[in-house]
């Protein structure tokens, strides 16, 4: 059986984890579930960094021992993965006996084969970052990474021979295009070996100056650099973590870090497992970085996101679903809960929970929630939902989790739109059609059941509940076998209608009234209101002055409206109408509803219309009258 071995950083316990290592760990998530559901034998490795000065003093300030630090510092990681539906299969800790010895053997190997030499050193030292810089690497006297100040040291110390690598990475990085994503990080990577000359590593500290460390084997004098003994983890942990030890883990198949940590893995990394005569990993992704409404997220501006607040808030499939469907994997992203709010009203309330709840609702109107059998099949519906299978392969390979999660919503809007075109509910009025009627309902079942099963490396929870509903106790096969056309049986007893995700109000409101172009389910009866009730509602003429697409939408438009004042009205009118065609259209526009924000981009109104999809119609008065005018 084939293996896949994928890593996340392991991350400094100097600190609790927020948005930026929730988002590393779950693209990690990702790939392990969606593998396992091939068939293949994981092992997810997340964990912890727990050596080093960062995590010293981090103790030093709460009057622990770095140990005892890093215990209880180690709890909130492991809480975050649980909230998260992380299925890690191991978590390492740097301070796991098993580690340290391996590192220590890592270390007696290199030495011997002389690898690893004695030297003293000046230069100069950085200790937030703990290390060393020449005077050339220096800006304006300052460190280069962080821009806080140096100071001047010369000690002994050991040293990885690195520079004797630099040739031998820049051939490997050349001749293995895949090992360094994206693209634009493996050019900076090769930009900077080709460059400079490469300098040899300095891996010991002294143990006067910082004893939180792995003492190095053959000098007790010195313990290993953090970064060093870290990097490490990624082989140790296959040699007493891993399941199935029969299995020959390493080399790993991904190693997922942040792009801040991209050279210690590309060059330190590298050049460690070269000495060694070891295989190197098939790749090393780095990602984009996280800001907070377009701020670099950080304590003293206040706006670290606290991914447990998020998840009580909004849930825990929203969040993930929001982190990966918003950016490519590579690009940076900006985090807002109004950015995240348009993604559940519009891709999960509207598109998917729509899409479920409007079937569920139709097999227990028409059918007594009985999967029906189909007299015929499909094909459109067949070829598409069968064919995104090795459209997900394709973009998990290359870790593009935006364009694999793009694939699985063609199906969901393929869906939505063969219910509107087939309008099952008039079907269902004709006796002759009830044959049509069958078929027209077993394709939206089974078309659900596979967007369950693709849906669940990124919204585990979600999927499974949705496979409940639809008579599954638990996915049984692969995801090859699962996905074939015509695995729902006729008969199974399907749930009633349930909410996957309720519509989130933003939370100065209470705005209730769905937004215009939103898919709006056939109901049957009619409520009275009052006259009261209706006036209400203000309605006013309005005059498109700018029209544009909403980015990443098919369906919205952002209009601005002259209705007297200039409003902002997101339109789900896409798909009918041109951003062009609309500047200058009157057009009515409901003007005191409370504000919510699509995919990012805030609507103050409603513009009124009839039809959908692609036959949308708006209403507009049957001469023109001047914009502001008042409807009745
Ligand atoms: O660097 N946006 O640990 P660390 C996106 N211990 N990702 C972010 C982020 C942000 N704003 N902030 C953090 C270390 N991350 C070392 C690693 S590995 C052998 C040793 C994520 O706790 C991202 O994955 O500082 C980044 O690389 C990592 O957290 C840094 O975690």
């Amino acid at each position: 059986m084939e293996k896949f071995y994928v890593t996340t950083p392991i991350y400094y316990v100097n600190d609790l984890p927020h948005i930026g290592h929730a988002y590393t760990t779950i693209a990690a998530d990702i790939l392990a579930r969606f593998n396992r559901l091939m068939g293949r034998r994981v092992f997810f490795l997340t964990g912890t960094d727990e050596h080093g000065q960062k995590v010293q003093k981090a103790a030093e300030s709460r009057g622990l021992s770095p140990k005892e630090h890093a215990d209880r510092m180690v709890l909130n990681f492991k809480r975050l993965w649980k909230t998260l539906n992380i299925s890690n299969d191991a978590f390492i800790r740097t301070t796991d006996e098993a580690h340290k010895a391996v590192v220590q053997e890592v270390l007696q190997k290199l030495y011997e084969k002389g690898e690893i030499v004695k030297r003293p050193y000046k230069g100069w030292y950085c200790t937030p970052d703990e290390r060393f810089w020449t005077t050339k690497e220096l800006e304006d006297g300052k460190c280069p990474e962080c821009g806080r100040p140096v100071e001047e040291l010369e000690e002994e110390n050991y040293f990885f021979l690195m520079s004797r690598y630099q040739e031998p990475l820049i051939d490997y990085i050349r001749k293995n295009p895949e090992y360094i994503l994206p693209e634009t990080r493996r050019n900076e990577v090769l930009g900077f070996l080709t460059s400079r000359p490469l300098g040899d590593l300095c891996i010991s500290r002294p143990r006067k100056r910082l004893p939180w460390g792995i003492p190095l084997p053959f000098d007790d004098g010195f313990v290993t650099y953090v970064w060093f003994d870290a990097l490490i983890n990624y082989y140790s942990a296959t040699r007493y973590l891993a399941p199935d030890r029969d299995v020959q883990w390493w080399p790993a198949d991904h190693h997922i870090v942040g792009k801040d940590i991209l050279t210690t893995h590309a060059v330190y990394w590298s050049t460690m497992l070269m000495a060694l005569d070891m295989p190197l990993p098939r790749n090393i992704f780095a990602h984009g970085w996280w800001t907070v409404e377009g701020r670099k997220m950080s304590k003293s501006f206040g706006n670290v996101v606290d991914p447990e607040k998020v998840v009580e808030e909004y849930g825990v499939d929203p969040f993930r679903y929001f982190l990966f469907r918003e950016v490519p994997f590579g690009s940076d992203g900006d985090f807002s809960e109004k950015a995240l709010v348009g993604r559940i009203n519009s891709d999960l309330a509207n598109d998917l929970g729509n899409l479920v709840s409007r079937t569920l609702t139709m097999l227990q109107r028409y059918t007594d929630s009985v999967v029906p059998e189909p007299s015929g099949v499909e094909e459109e519906a067949k070829r598409l939902s069968e064919g995104i299978l090795p459209m997900l392969q394709e973009h998990l390979n290359k870790l593009s989790f935006q364009r694999a999660i793009d694939e699985i919503w063609r199906l969901i809007d393929y869906l939505n739109k063969y219910i509107d075109t087939n309008q099952p509910w008039a079907l269902a009025k004709r006796p002759e059609d009830r044959d049509r009627l069958s078929t027209v309902l077993y394709t939206a079942v089974e078309g659900l059941r596979f967007i369950a099963i693709y849906l669940w490396p990124f919204i585990p929870q979600t999927a499974e509940r949705l496979y409940r509903m639809l008579g599954y106790e638990r996915f049984e096969a692969t995801l090859r076998e699962m996905a074939q056309w015509g695995g729902m049986r006729p008969g199974t007893k399907v749930s009633g209608p349930e909410q996957l995700f309720p519509r989130i109000v933003p939370k100065r409101g209470e705005a209730k009234v769905e937004k215009s172009g939103e898919r709006k389910e056939e109901t049957g009866g009619e409520g009275i209101i009052e006259f009261e009730d209706f006036s209400k509602v203000k309605m006013k003429v309005g005059r498109v002055v700018e029209a544009e697409r909403v980015k990443g939408s098919k369906k919205l438009l952002r209009l601005v409206v002259d209705v007297g004042q200039r409003v902002q009205v997101v339109a789900g009118i896409g798909t009918t109408y041109t951003p062009e065609s609309l500047i200058g259209k009157e057009v009515v526009v409901v003007v005191n509803l409370r504000p919510v924000t699509l995919m990012g981009v805030e609507s103050q109104g409603m513009i009124l219309a009839t039809g959908q999809d692609r036959d949308i119609v708006l209403i507009t008065p049957e001469r023109d009258v001047p914009p502001g005018s008042t409807v009745r």
